[in-house]
């Protein structure tokens, strides 16, 4: 597998001596399935094989979806600081899509199914962090995006869900994700950027061999 990595980093904020990351959540979706363990009403989600590595399992969409599709179980995302990484690979089904493939995240707040759209392929439906646009489609890519939980206001409860979202003029089953890692980052209370949306984005293609 060769990686290759390019850097956008939009706002990246001083993170000094950030230690004791806590994952609270991996799936790479090799088990074949949506575990229950894992995720909570996972609406059309579905694990299929890579279209570009039949030896990989990932996750993606029988139907497109707003307010999110597959939802992890409640998590732990009372940070300061919440982590998210997953592999993205979008296919576009028609020259209209170009780039807006229909991958998006939103988080939800403890105890409800309304949230933060994260981040999308598309700035319509107003996504948090613009990360995910414009990646080019057929190929895979990493993100990592690091936001501050007081941002989105979630906590313990917080839910993360996935979805292909209803306004991409994609088909459906065109959107996968996968290695999907979310942690918190407990850090110095004196570097906590009060109310600023600290971005630590950075965006990746990966290339599988
Ligand atoms: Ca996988």
């Amino acid at each position: 597998m060769n990686i290759r990595v390019s850097k956008l980093i939009l706002t990246a904020a001083l993170m000094s001596a950030p230690a004791l990351a806590g994952t609270v959540f991996t799936d790479d979706f090799e088990s074949g399935s949506l575990s229950a363990s894992k995720w909570l009403l996972p609406g059309s989600g579905a694990v299929v094989n890579d279209p570009l590595n039949a030896n990989n399992k990932v996750l993606t969409f029988r139907q497109l979806g707003a307010g999110g599709d597959a939802f992890t179980v409640p998590l732990d995302l009372t940070g300061p600081t919440v982590r998210i990484s997953f592999d993205y690979l979008g296919f576009a089904s028609g020259p209209n899509v170009g780039t807006d493939t229909g991958g998006f995240l939103i988080v939800d707040l403890p105890n409800s199914f309304s949230g933060y759209v994260l981040a999308g392929t598309s700035n319509a439906g107003g996504p948090y962090l613009k990360n995910m646009l414009n990646l080019a489609v057929g190929q895979w890519h990493h993100i990592e995006l690091t936001y501050t939980a007081s941002v989105l206001q979630s906590g313990n409860g917080s839910k993360v869900t996935f979805e292909q979202w209803s306004g991409s003029p994609n088909a459906a089953g065109n959107a996968f994700f996968d290695n999907i890692e979310i942690s918190t980052t407990p850090e110095p209370g004196s570097l906590m950027l009060a109310g600023v949306g600290m971005l630590l984005v950075v965006a990746s293609r990966m290339r599988r061999a």
